[in-house]
């Protein structure tokens, strides 16, 4: 993988690194054809903590952004979804975690509202799902049985709670014997 020498940029927190920059990639930076769409992490030297991940976005396909302090424990989500444009990617942000790793996941196809949709059908939109940190993937992120739109702890298989409503129905069978 060619990485990108590290240039400054500001240090935002995680929960405001929705700061997006589209531009054209320039002849040596990573093509789509790469492994992973050419993903790039660099780390800002002079900023500790401060990182810039870059792709090249194709057309017609949609890109989540993962990440993980350990590689052991769930991938979570970066907030954002991103609809390729035959364009470098670039996103900034900061962690204080001692590690950080990304990947991507994607759709071979772009969607008319990305983050309204219910990618894995669940009952909840992925932007429901970025702030519930349930996986935009799984019917049941913390696999409990319950689906994550009616699981009250979707993240925590060992606390089941469902949140809908059960419907009871009561009935006599035919040939019971009624007692006085
Ligand atoms: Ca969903
Ligand atoms: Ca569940």
């Amino acid at each position: 993988m060619k990485r990108r020498p590290p240039r400054p940029f500001p240090a935002l927190p995680v929960a405001l690194l929705l700061v997006a920059m589209l531009a054209e990639f320039p002849a040596h930076a990573q093509t789509a054809t790469d492994l992973n769409e050419g993903l790039c992490l660099s780390a800002n030297s002079a900023t500790p903590g401060t990182y810039e991940v870059s792709w090249r976005g194709r057309a017609g396909y949609t890109y989540f952004l993962q990440r993980s302090e350990d590689l052991a424990s769930e991938w979570g989500y970066f907030p954002l979804i991103e609809t390729g444009r035959d364009a470098a990617v670039r996103y900034g942000f900061s962690t204080p975690a001692a590690r950080i790793f990304v990947r991507l996941r994607l759709l071979e196809t772009t969607l008319a509202d990305p983050y309204g949709t219910d990618s894995d059908g669940d009952g909840l939109s992925n932007q429901e799902e970025f702030g519930l940190r349930t996986d935009l993937f799984a019917l049941d992120t913390d696999l409990d049985g319950l689906p994550d739109a009616a699981d009250a702890f979707p993240l925590d298989p060992s606390r089941q709670s469902f949140t809908g409503t059960l419907a009871v129905v009561l009935f006599m069978p035919a040939n019971a014997l009624v007692l006085p």
